[in-house]
């Protein structure tokens, strides 16, 4: 691998022109016309511009990414997490092109991307999985049988959903007829595919997810977990590893669940295994994120090894250089998510221009974001702007590093989440451990 062109924008693309430049790989960047004076268009050794400001136009124009790795003799692309990394169409076009698409082959994107289908395949694999339907629903008889077997209440799920959308909970027998043509209908407007599947509703889980890496030669090994469950409206906002949730015992199985996973699928890159955790420990198969996702440093602050740096050497076809007994788990991190948002007018994003800027640091502290003084912030993309990942050996002592933290970080200009980050952290339930899906809501 020789130069790889990042398909993607902010700390992410500086996250993965960081690693290339360590690995000595020549990077270039991608831009949209709002991301003329972007921090990823400045720090890659090539930068081309991809299209208007609208990401249709640009981040998820495919045709004029691959123009854009021909023009420039890239051999591979990275995508990222969000626009075009989750989309087998895009990593099938890359192949054909003779680009290697950093991440699993087209087919497994696509296989994982049906959510009764890959269920499916993880029961017959001994993974634990929610009851519920065999597969899709077909029809309503169907999913009212279904239902009074396994009891109210249940959950419906668009197959090609995920992460939050084309998803219902029906209370009891009177809903379930409405709420069966609502999410159908809604998973045809939102993914142009109206396959729903059913399933026990488990109150207040946690969302516990399972970091894994799996070279081209048959290796895998998983890194732990993370505990997610710091969310509202399905946006992650604090994440920790270990998990309060979750001891060695429970971890091992969880990691050899997760495995399984990328067996049964024949899986290849970095990933995440999401799983529920009830409130009896048990634990479920949920779905799995074919990409790097957004919390992978606190994994990378308790392993000591770089997910994207492996991610970048398994698509070179190399070996893993390490076996899971070589692993060790130490520490405590926990990452803070910084948003360019008014958290009190329903958290409505709040791009502009950034006129003062203090960024924390020091011993156990590290900030993966692309704003700078001066900066503007534009408003055509996410409104996450930093992550604040921090490291301590224990879980106190992680949570004082974060506090002094955001004291530490100044954001003039515009509004940031700070605040709301701070009261989390400062919140006793938080404090002591004491939390699942449902902690957002309570507080808000
Ligand atoms: C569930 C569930 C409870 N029971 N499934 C939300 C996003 C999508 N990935 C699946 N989700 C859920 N599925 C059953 N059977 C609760 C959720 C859920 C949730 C999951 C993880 C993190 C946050 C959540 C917030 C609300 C609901």
């Amino acid at each position: 691998m020789n130069k790889i062109l990042i398909a993607n924008r902010g700390e992410i693309a500086v996250r993965i022109i960081r690693a290339c430049k360590e690995m000595n790989i020549k990077t270039v960047a991608v831009y949209s016309e709002a991301d003329k004076d972007a921090l990823h268009t400045r720090l890659a050794d090539e930068a081309i511009c991809i299209g208007p400001s609208d990401s249709n136009k640009s981040y998820l124009n495919i045709k004029n990414i691959i123009e854009a790795a021909y023009i420039t003799g890239a051999d591979s692309i990275h995508p990222g997490f969000g626009f075009l990394s989750e989309n087998s169409q895009f990593a099938k076009i890359c192949k054909e092109s003779n680009i290697k698409f950093i991440g699993p082959t087209s087919e497994v994107i696509d296989l994982l991307g049906n959510k009764s289908n890959s269920k499916e395949i993880m029961k017959k694999a001994g993974v634990p999985v929610i009851p519920g339907s065999d597969g899709s629903v077909k029809e309503i008889k169907e999913a009212i049988l279904i239902a009074e077997k396994i009891g109210y209440p249940v959950i419906l799920k668009a197959s090609a959903g995920g992460g939050g959308k084309g998803i219902r909970v029906v209370n009891s027998s009177d809903e379930i007829e409405n709420c069966y043509n609502l999410v159908k209908h809604e998973s045809k407007i939102s993914f142009n595919d109206d396959e729903i599947y059913i399933e026990k509703y488990i109150k207040n889980p946690r969302h516990i997810e399972i970091q894994i890496l799996a070279d081209e030669h048959g290796n895998v090994v998983h890194l732990g977990e993370r505990d997610c469950s710091i969310q509202r409206k399905h946006q992650k906002l604090i994440e920790e590893t270990p998990s309060t949730a979750i001891d060695e015992r429970l971890r091992n199985k969880m990691g050899e669940a997760a495995i399984k996973v990328v067996k049964a699928t024949g899986y290849t890159s970095c990933g995440t295994v999401e799983f529920l955790v009830d409130s009896n420990k048990n634990f479920y198969f949920m779905e799995m994120n074919t990409r790097i996702q957004v919390e992978h440093p606190i994994t990378e602050m308790r392993t000591g090894i770089d997910i994207v740096k492996e991610q970048i050497k398994i698509a070179a076809g190399e070996k893993l250089k390490f076996k899971q007994r070589d692993i060790e788990f130490r520490g405590h991190s926990i990452e803070c998510r910084v948003c360019a948002e008014n958290t009190n007018q329903n958290f409505l994003p709040c791009p502009g221009k950034i006129t003062g800027l203090n960024l924390p640091g020091g011993n156990g502290v590290r900030i993966d974001s692309a704003i700078y003084d001066g900066y503007t912030i534009p408003p055509y993309y996410d409104s996450m702007i930093a992550k604040i990942i921090v490291y301590g050996a224990t879980r106190n002592e992680a949570i004082a590093k974060m506090k002094r933290s955001l004291e530490e970080l100044v954001i003039d200009g515009i509004d940031t989440n700070r605040d709301f980050l701070f009261d989390i952290i400062r919140n006793p339930d938080f404090i002591r451990g004491n939390f699942d899906t449902s902690f957002i809501d309570k507080i808000l």
